[in-house]
């Protein structure tokens, strides 16, 4: 069982500098949001850690163990890529470090696209993500704002951010990103 500095330690030769940069910012995020919305403090740091690890891993590899690995759903293939490194992640960990923490890799693998029935430490992960001092999204600050009073209403902000941008852009939107939706509106 790693340590704070043993987890940085690990991932930091995974990821590029501002990569790694964004990790730090995510998981002191992080750390604040679960002391306000009571999610356990070492799982919240574990998973903030290491919620990214899969980002700079290709393409190819991360579609082979979407393929290989009979617990991802396939269907992430058909939507955009950058969907992968969380779910993928989740499951390479088990291999990497031992990961075998349920909580940790669900907050993990639902990190970016979001899912039905998130945990406090899914959404904490989820939303640590969205609003880390060094992300400038349009609208960044008002799910800011929101994540001082209300750990859902944040969600659904980011949530409805999101899929508008993604939709502006005419991309296509994960099921699951649908269906947080749904259920926190
Ligand atoms: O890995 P990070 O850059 O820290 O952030 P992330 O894991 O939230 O990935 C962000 C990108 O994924 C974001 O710019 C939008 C994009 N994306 C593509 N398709 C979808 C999606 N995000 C969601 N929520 N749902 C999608 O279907
Ligand atoms: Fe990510
Ligand atoms: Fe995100
Ligand atoms: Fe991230």
């Amino acid at each position: 069982n790693l340590n704070r500095d043993q987890l940085l330690e690990f991932v930091k030769p995974h990821l590029k500098k501002s990569r790694y940069e964004h990790t730090i910012r995510v998981t002191d995020t992080a750390l604040e949001l679960a002391r306000k919305y009571g999610a356990d403090l070492a799982r919240t740091e574990k998973a903030a850690i290491l919620h990214d690890f899969a980002k700079n891993k290709s393409k190819d590899e991360l579609k082979q163990w979407i393929l290989k690995d009979q617990r991802l759903p396939k269907d992430l293939l058909y939507y955009h890529h950058e969907l992968w490194h969380g779910p993928v992640g989740a499951l390479m960990l088990e291999k990497e470090i031992q990961l075998k923490d349920k909580e940790v890799q669900s907050a993990i693998a639902c990190h970016t696209s979001g899912k039905k029935d998130m945990s406090t430490l899914d959404k904490v992960v989820f939303l640590a993500d969205y609003i880390e001092p060094g992300r400038k999204f349009s609208g960044v600050e008002e799910v800011r704002e929101l994540a001082e009073q209300d750990l859902d209403k944040a969600c659904l902000q980011a949530l409805i951010n999101t899929i508008q941008f993604l939709m502006k852009n005419k991309s296509s939107v994960y099921p699951n990103t649908f269906h947080a939706y749904n259920q926190l509106v």
